[in-house]
């Protein structure tokens, strides 16, 4: 492939020469050299020809046109500055882009490419319609890029070697002015070229806050439905709550919304033994103040009050085959709900991967010194989702997931999980066999391209529990909440209460209320327990009675967590050994 006609870098001003062929021209079925010449001349801009690219300068832009396949097709390639997300790459060439498209190239960086078939019918002023149209694209591109620069970027983390003993802050950025309560860290910690990094913003609010946000309790007075303050007025701290957590799935990808309030509502605890039983954190306690000496090696307690460390974990080889392996790593931000004998432990885990852990445990001193004295210790939490990007946040679906259990259903033809939408405020059981899940989907936001046979994938984040057993409580009429194991409603649900979710899903007669709304793809909240049964043991220090002298129970767990689905387009994190 040659151009006969001029050598290479000859510059040309195409209002030197004379216009040519406009009006009376028939389409052919491949562009001519001398055609793409006069285009670019009758466009009045500079243009050199190496062989069979031109590159051409039109106004302040700088781009190049393809003569391919000797001239039945032309392609224009421009070179873009700016570093969008893979995400806002991928939104741009879905939505935006009209007949050009964007894609990163490993050596060229970001280019922005048009092509047309001449096979097709072409002329010169289609040429040059093909050339002006690419301009007009390159600049709706790049104010494409300067409107989707990701949020400020992060500021390196400094990380210091460890010394046995000594103990060293988390890695992270906490935002001046927060109280701590603003916090970014990256991951791997310690690594320039970290890959993932999360941004959370936790408080610490008092019965009389949440009050003041609607929190609120129906009780019947002579007959009639009465409302009420939810929680004690006060300032002591009652909710633990992760307001925002916004994840990042790469350096260059977009912060991802994942929560937005969420935070254990109850612990309730009933005792079979006795029928004694209680609402803690209505009625009973506080978080309480921690000691900087009770945190891990990497650790700070965090804001003024001192009510939440911050610890820095290893949690293990996070996947492993050969020498293609790393250790996993969490920020956890846990706290502790002293409740008169008892004390609760809550902890959140925000991990390398994306996934964040909820985890509740009792510990502290038996209300009975009785070995029959068996109880539940019940975590009841309230789940806020938002998943998305700022501004593409508002859009969410709710799936249940389930594995069917029906050897028919998982035949060759079928063999497909039971995926159902949600379209209505629900409630619904955790099914042993069916690894019941529930999934919230952002269905405008996909980084995984539609595929042969498969639609795009959007992302998701899967509520995955790992319950001990499932509680029931029956006996008393307000514990109706308990009959199930999730619950979904509305973020503008009137009903923000666990304990008082069977109230506004079931009518007087057991009925399930007419009065629940369809979801319509908004923000949902998702309610969600977990339950340890405790059963008395002499190892709990119940012997001796219920005394700081004889030993307290020990932590034992109760796990669930949220699981990104679709957010990378590999493992994330994927290394080999050095
Ligand atoms: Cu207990």
């Amino acid at each position: 492939m040659q151009l006969r006609l001029i050598a290479t870098l000859l510059v040309l001003f195409g209002s030197i020469l004379p216009l040519r062929g406009q009006g009376l021209e028939r389409p052919v079925e491949a562009a001519t050299e001398e055609m793409v010449v006069d285009a670019l001349k009758q466009l009045n801009c500079r243009f050199n020809v190496d062989e069979w690219k031109f590159n051409i300068e039109m106004g302040k832009r700088t781009f190049k046109l393809y003569w391919l396949d000797n001239g039945k097709r032309l392609a224009l390639k421009a070179s873009i500055k700016g570093q969008p997300s893979l995400q806002a790459i991928n939104r741009y060439n879905e939505k935006t882009a009209s007949t050009s498209r964007v894609v990163q190239n490993e050596k060229l960086g970001l280019l922005l490419e048009s092509g047309v078939d001449c096979q097709l019918g072409i002329t010169t002023a289609g040429i040059r319609k093909f050339v002006i149209r690419f301009v007009g694209e390159i600049g709706e591109f790049e104010t494409f890029v300067a409107n989707n620069k990701d949020v400020a970027p992060i500021a390196p983390i400094d990380v210091k070697p460890i010394v046995k003993g000594e103990k060293q802050k988390v890695p992270m950025n906490i935002d001046p002015g927060s109280d701590d309560k603003s916090l970014t860290i990256t991951f791997p910690t310690g690594d320039a070229k970290w890959e993932t990094a999360w941004k959370i913003i936790w408080d610490m609010e008092s019965g009389e806050q949440a009050n003041a946000q609607g929190y609120k309790t129906i009780k019947k007075v002579k007959g009639e439905d009465k409302e009420f303050p939810a929680f004690r007025a006060g300032r002591s701290a009652l909710l633990f709550k992760i307001k925002k957590a916004y994840f990042k799935p790469g350096q260059d990808a977009e912060w991802i919304q994942v929560l937005e309030d969420a935070h254990p509502q109850e612990f309730y605890v009933p005792y079979y033994f006795k029928n004694t039983r209680f609402y803690d954190l209505r009625d009973v306690g506080s978080y309480v103040g921690l000691s900087a000496k009770e945190g891990g090696a990497i650790s700070q307690p965090l804001s003024k009050a001192k009510n939440v460390m911050a610890e820095l974990r290893d949690t293990g080889v996070a996947y492993k085959h050969g020498n293609i392996t790393r250790r996993g790593e969490e920020l956890t931000l846990w706290a502790n709900f002293g409740a008169a004998n008892y004390t609760y432990m809550i902890e959140y885990g925000f991990r390398d991967d994306g996934v964040i852990v909820f985890r509740h445990s009792p510990t502290g001193y038996n209300y009975f010194n009785h070995f029959d004295a068996s109880h539940m210790h019940g975590s009841y939490w309230r789940l806020g989702v938002k998943l998305g990007p700022e501004g593409n946040n508002e859009t969410n679906q709710v799936y249940s997931v389930n594995l069917p259990s029906d050897p028919k259903q998982q035949g060759d033809t079928n063999g497909k999980l039971d995926i159902k939408e949600i379209t209505k405020e629900s409630f619904l059981d955790w099914n042993a066999q069916g690894f019941t899940r529930i999934r919230v989907t952002n269905p405008n936001y996909t980084i995984i391209p539609e595929a042969k046979d498969r639609p795009p994938l959007p992302i998701s984040y899967d509520l995955v529990t790992y319950p001990q057993g499932v509680a029931r409580h029956k006996r008393n009429p307000d514990e109706k909440f308990s009959l199930h194991d999730y619950w979904i409603t509305r973020a503008d649900c009137p009903e923000k209460m666990y304990v008082n979710l069977g109230n506004y899903f079931f009518n007087e007669t057991g009925a399930v209320s007419p009065k629940l709304r369809n979801l319509e793809n908004q923000n949902v909240v998702l309610y969600h327990s977990s339950s340890a049964l405790h059963t008395p043991r002499a190892e709990d220090g119940i012997l001796k009675g219920n005394s700081t002298s004889n030993g307290q129970a020990t932590v034992f767990w109760t796990t669930f967590e949220m699981r990104p689905r679709n957010l990378f387009l590999k493992t994330p994190i994927y290394r080999s050994l050095p």
